[in-house]
């Protein structure tokens, strides 16, 4: 028996233990076991029933996706799911914890399942590009019908036991013990003679036509809104519509197909490598030479945009926070934006009075410093002023128990400098909230010169208490995300100053799969903060740096975006999809004639080719600087905190499929009209030279 799965006899059951952790991936030595396991207990004179569970923390979470683009080794999962499903005994899974895609389908294979009550279950594979390639879409469909399959499978989310045993998913929820619960179970389903019952060839969830048809046809609709431009929703609806047409034969290799169709596509590469990158992003070297400080309680400096919904994220977490601001009347202000959050849940419907009321408990408003003297964690999100932050930070060494870890949340000061007016910087870090910063996941754990290692561990624990994705970043100006943002951002500017329209710009960046284009999320952000920024850095710029001055003038006209109701596009009664701004238009041809520049055209692909050299090329700077540990950190940041598209991997990953070689190509043929902008970075050179990709980065952090 391969050592992976375990074969032991239970009285009349025998017994295959899945032993492969962390979360018995069904990777080759499974996959051996499984069938060498049923083929003994077929023929195992004692055996009258098989039990399939699995060791430690869940059953299997799925196939090993770190087998995926390697060559692939028999037995496959379709023909151990199909050996399973033969045997000639009854099999019985019992599954526990995540039970996810590969999982649930060998979990399906069996003829009768019993889970814990706290099992999830889920077919998760369109979050890695591709769809349940072992029976998932036959199976679920001929036992819970289309609908049920297709919300499980299009949207990648888990159920919990209850919802899966409605279903008829699940046969029964384990009460105590899973593996008793299970053995009890077996017993009595010998004792009743019940035979193997192929899911296969169930049909409960056929018989619903009209709802199957019905299911196929929405979500079909739904999808052309939320999977723009993604490949695998559209080949599972596919999948589901066979099932509910064909022999479970047929459907079974069609689902094979289409399996094979998406392993193929750029998009399961992009997804997977995102899937690795966020949880490897967590691993930084702080991390891994301290334990992280105490979290118990933390205070939030500031009720403004941030500092609420810091608030809101912390309570959600079921973290007491202490939020002081300036006065009576500002404090006033940050608990109603605390409670404006939960007020709009309860209108939705997703939460109700007792929910708000049980956060609000956790939460203590404040205007006096020393109300956070008792605090672990206190962060600072007060105006973008390094003055006003220095006076809190001096405040704040007076009353801060020792060993409480600082944090701010600046967007682009220099946390050193904030750092160092403390008789404490190695306790400072910043902690960098994406706004709403309850909902955004990113948050950028920025490490100034010399922090204690456990304060910083400290951010990263915060993090996951927050559920949010943390990405290390050093203390460099714009850390990662808004470095590489004003970077591609030029881009844009000089291209809508050289003729292209900023709403073409917009257009190919939305149809390369971005939510909205960069233009839009100026206005959306406020093109007012930015030009402070342009302000704050006029001294210090390059004068080989091109200026671009269209976004000041359109900020001297009052174009500041939504918050104005006009900015690049206007926005009639607070509209929240704006139009074109001929005010605007007018600004640029001005400009233009101003300059001498004779407007051009550019095509989508120009436009995107220059915005994603752009992105790399001070990706690149970003790396060779030591400001990210590694390059899939910076898709993390593009893709959790810039809506970069995920089926794309991230803008280094976009890089190393579009060829490193590419990419310095056009930096060089951009150059030529800019040298300054577009000087390729030296990392970049180097790995072309050397015939290297961010890939191999990754590898070596
Ligand atoms: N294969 C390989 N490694 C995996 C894995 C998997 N399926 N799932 C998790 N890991 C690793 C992960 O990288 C991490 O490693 C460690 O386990 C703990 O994971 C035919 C083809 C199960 C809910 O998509 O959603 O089946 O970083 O940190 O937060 O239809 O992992 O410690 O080195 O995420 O508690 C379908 C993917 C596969 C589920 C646990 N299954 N996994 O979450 O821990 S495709 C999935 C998860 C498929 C068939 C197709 C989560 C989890 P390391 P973790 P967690
Ligand atoms: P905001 O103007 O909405 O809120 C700032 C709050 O700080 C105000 O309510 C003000 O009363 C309070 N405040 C000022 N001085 C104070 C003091 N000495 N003591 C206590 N409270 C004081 O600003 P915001 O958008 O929430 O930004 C806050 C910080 O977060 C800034 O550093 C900003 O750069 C950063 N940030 C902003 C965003 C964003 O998208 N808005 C995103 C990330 C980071």
């Amino acid at each position: 028996m391969s050592n992976a799965v375990s074969y032991e006899l239970s009285g009349a059951i025998a017994v295959l233990t899945i032993d492969n952790p962390p979360v018995n991936a069904l990777g080759l030595a499974v996959r051996q076991g499984l069938v060498e396991g049923i083929e003994r207990a077929e023929t195992d004179s004692q055996a009258d029933a098989v039990l399939l569970i699995g060791a430690g923390r869940t059953f299997p979470a799925g196939a090993d996706i770190r087998e995926f683009g390697k060559p692939p080794v028999d037995p496959y999962l379709p023909e151990v799911v199909a050996r399973i499903e033969a045997c000639t005994k009854p099999v019985i899974a019992a599954m526990h914890g995540t039970a996810l895609g590969g999982g649930l389908e060998v979990g399906l294979s069996a003829h009768y399942r019993i889970a814990d009550k706290s099992t999830r279950i889920g077919l998760p594979e369109v979050n890695l590009g591709i769809l349940p390639g072992a029976g998932g879409t036959q199976r679920t469909t001929c036992i819970a019908g289309a609908k049920a399959t297709l919300d499980l499978a299009t949207s990648g989310k888990p159920i919990d036991a209850n919802a899966a045993h409605a279903l008829g998913i699940i046969d029964r929820i384990a009460d105590g013990d899973l593996k008793d619960a299970a053995l009890t179970y077996a017993h009595e389903l010998i004792t009743a003679g019940a035979a193997p019952r192929p899911s296969g060839k169930r049909d409960e969830g056929l018989a619903d036509e009209t709802a199957n048809r019905a299911a196929i046809d929405a979500t079909r609709a739904t999808l052309s809104k939320r999977a723009r431009g993604q490949f695998a929703p559209f080949r599972i609806v596919d999948c589901v519509e066979v099932a509910l047409e064909k022999p479970i034969s047929e459907g079974l290799a069609f689902e094979r197909e289409q399996f094979l169709a998406c392993m193929g596509t750029p998009q399961r590469q992009g997804m997977i490598h995102a899937f690795f990158a966020e949880r490897t992003c967590t691993k930084v070297p702080e991390a891994s030479r301290a334990q992280p400080r105490p979290l118990k309680q933390i205070a939030v400096i500031g009720g403004g945009t941030m500092g609420a919904g810091i608030t809101v994220a912390a309570l959600n977490a079921g973290l007491p926070v202490v939020m002081v601001e300036r006065d009576a009347e500002s404090i006033a202000r940050g608990q109603a934006n605390v409670e404006k959050v939960y007020d709009g849940m309860i209108k939705k419907g997703r939460m109700d009075d007792a929910g708000k009321a049980k956060h609000m408990a956790l939460y203590t408003p404040a205007t006096e410093y020393s109300a956070m003297s008792d605090c672990d964690l206190i962060i600072e999100a007060v105006f973008e002023n390094l003055e006003v932050k220095q006076d809190v930070f001096r405040q704040l060494d007076q009353i801060a128990k020792p060993g409480a870890v600082l944090a701010t949340n600046t967007s682009y000061l220099d946390v050193d400098a904030i750092a160092n007016v403390t008789s404490r910087p190695q306790d400072v870090i910043g902690l960098h909230f994406f706004s709403p910063a309850n909902i955004m996941k990113l948050l950028e754990i920025v490490v100034p010169s010399d922090p204690a290692d456990d304060a910083v561990a400290t951010g990263f624990a915060l993090a996951k208490l927050l559920k949010k994705t943390p990405v290390r970043a050093a203390n460099k100006d714009g850390f990662i995300g808004n470095r590489i943002y004003k970077a591609y951002g030029l881009c844009a500017t000089y291209m809508m100053e050289d003729g292209a329209s900023p709403y073409a710009i917009d257009k190919a960046i939305y149809d390369f799969g971005y939510p909205i284009g960069i233009f839009q999320v100026h206005d959306l952000a406020g093109m007012d903060i930015s030009w402070a920024n342009r302000k704050r850095l006029a001294a210090s710029r390059n004068s080989e740096e091109r200026y671009s001055a269209v976004q000041d003038k359109m900020c001297e006209a009052g174009h500041f975006g939504q918050k104005t109701g006009r900015g690049m596009y206007v926005y009639p009664e607070g509209a929240r999809k704006g139009e074109e701004n001929p005010d605007v238009l007018k600004i640029i041809s001005d400009e233009q004639a101003r300059l001498g520049i004779t407007p051009r055209d550019f095509t989508q692909d120009e436009i995107m080719r220059r915005y994603m050299a752009a992105m790399v090329n001070e990706g690149a700077k970003v790396l060779q600087e030591g400001v990210a540990l590694r390059p899939s950190d910076i898709d993390v940041v593009a893709l959790y905190g810039y809506g970069f598209p995920r089926y794309r991997g991230g803008p280094m990953k976009y890089a190393d499929m579009y060829g490193l070689e590419n990419l310095l190509a056009d930096l060089r043929e951009f150059e030529k009209e800019d040298a300054y902008f577009w000087k390729p970075a030296d990392l970049l050179v180097d790995l072309v030279a050397n015939g290297r990709s961010f890939e191999d980065l990754n590898k070596e952090s």
